[in-house]
């Protein structure tokens, strides 16, 4: 199984950190291909618990090579400090590889995501506030300024100034605010440059060579499917492709090289920031889940919104992406139920609807059709197979595997590395 994908298959924080880390110890590159450190990735090993935002997770596992892609982007600030974190914890990060083509957050970025959230008002998306949509958008309008242009002073001088000089009028005539300084920034950079140097590699030639001798490369996904910025719920969404095509732009790898896509598929279902959530649960049982399963933010500690297992989602999750199976995590938040509801389809203006509806209109009009299945009562946090489950815990699992339309290849009974159910 050479090259495989790990992506979140709901809006993020399906457990893809604690799986990443299981397959670690098999795996030769761990690879991040997109986002940034808007991402939260908890793993928790032991008694040690490890929240990491732009890193890979592969970074735990010591024969595992940690790769950050051209398709990230990367605020070398946070990155130097993740780094100088898990170093001061033992863990050693020497081996980690930086893309040359990866973009830059800046401090202006931070300051344009902050301010365009305000002037949103209520139409705000929720972001992390970690700059992330403004680099994007200044990749893709081409003022970006890239982890390779650290090493070439002038040509930095230049991208800088490209990125400032339409964005300093805007500041001052729309925003009333000062202009950010062109040698400021430089000053910045050119203070990072130097400690990121010995990481950047030409990554795609790396792991392309991996691939070619038979190592086991995983590209990581950050986010989940429905914030992908083209099959997501947009306009409330990131400003990146989570999906599984996005391994292959933002790692430089082709879909023929792709072996295996596994989505991370939670029990039930959480959704931080703002966006149409069919299942949420604004009662007690979403306050129950939240914190039984320790619902808040990895990044910015917000809480998360919750509500029961989506399989419309699911289905719309092995479609867009191809998955070949599902990690289905966090089940032992879900004992205690009596019974536990699971939407089948939606209810969009009067029409029984069975698939991701394609207008954002309809989605948000979209309301859950529920079947009832019956819940457990006993602690299966110990299970180590299947047969260790309640009936009823597998028959729920079973009937989630079924309405998803891939098989569920592991099952995640508490937090800890240890704490899941191989089936395969
Ligand atoms: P952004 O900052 O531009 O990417 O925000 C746009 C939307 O994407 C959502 N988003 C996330 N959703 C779930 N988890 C994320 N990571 C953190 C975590 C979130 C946190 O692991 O808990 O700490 O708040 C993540 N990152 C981005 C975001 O909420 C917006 O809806
Ligand atoms: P990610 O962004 O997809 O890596 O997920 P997060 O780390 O943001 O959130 C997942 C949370 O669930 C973390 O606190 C994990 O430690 C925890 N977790 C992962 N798998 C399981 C599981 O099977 N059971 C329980 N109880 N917690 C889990
Ligand atoms: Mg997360």
């Amino acid at each position: 199984m050479p090259a495989l994908v790990l992506l979140g298959a709901q809006w993020g924080d399906e457990g893809k950190g604690k799986a990443t880390d299981l397959l670690g110890g098999s795996v030769d590159y761990v690879v991040r291909y997109q986002g940034g450190n808007n991402a939260g990735h908890t793993v928790v090993v032991g008694d040690e618990k490890y929240a990491l935002h732009l890193l890979p997770s592969g970074i735990l596992s010591p024969n595992c090579t940690p790769v950050i892609g051209g398709g990230v982007v990367v605020d070398p600030e946070v990155l130097l400090t993740e780094l100088a974190g898990l170093e001061r914890r033992g863990i050693d990060t020497g081996k980690l590889l930086i893309s040359g083509n990866a973009h830059l957050i800046t401090p202006y970025h931070t300051t344009v995501d902050k301010i365009s959230e305000r002037f949103l008002g209520k139409r705000k998306i929720g972001t992390t506030g970690r700059g992330i949509g403004p680099t994007y958008a200044d990749k893709i309008n081409r003022v970006g300024i890239r982890v390779q242009d650290l090493f070439d002073e002038s040509i930095l001088r230049q991208k800088v100034e490209a990125a400032l000089d339409f964005k300093n009028q805007v500041l001052a005539k729309l925003y009333n605010r000062r202009a950010i300084s062109v040698d400021a920034v430089m000053e910045e950079l050119l203070l990072h440059a130097e400690r990121l140097e010995p990481y950047v590699a030409d990554t795609t030639l790396i792991l392309n060579r991996a691939i070619d001798e038979g190592r086991v490369v995983l590209f990581e996904g950050g986010q989940g499917t429905l914030l992908d910025v083209d099959h997501g719920t947009y306009p409330f969404v990131t400003s990146s492709n989570p999906t599984a095509g996005g391994a292959c732009t933002g790692a430089g790898v082709g879909p023929t090289r792709i072996d295996r896509v596994i989505g991370i598929l939670k029990a039930y279902t959480t959704r931080v920031g703002a966006g149409p959530f069919p299942t949420e649960l604004l009662d007690e049982d979403g306050e129950a889940l939240r914190r039984i399963g320790g619902e808040f933010g990895v990044t910015t500690g917000r809480d998360r919104r919750c509500g029961w297992f989506d399989a419309v989602i699911a289905r719309y999750a092995t479609r867009v992406n191809g998955l070949t199976d599902f990690f289905l995590t966090k089940l032992d938040v879900l004992t205690g139920w009596e019974r536990i509801p699971v939407c089948v389809a939606y209810e969009i203006d009067g029409r029984r609807v069975d698939e991701m509806p394609y207008s954002q209109t309809d989605f948000h009009h979209a309301k859950p059709i529920y079947e009832y299945l019956p819940g457990w009562s006993e602690s299966i946090t110990g299970a180590k197979t299947l047969e260790d489950l309640p009936a009823n815990a597998r028959a729920y699992v079973k009937a989630l595997e079924e309405m998803s339309g891939a098989p569920i290849s592991a099952i995640g009974v508490g937090p800890g590395r240890e704490e899941t159910i191989q089936l395969r």
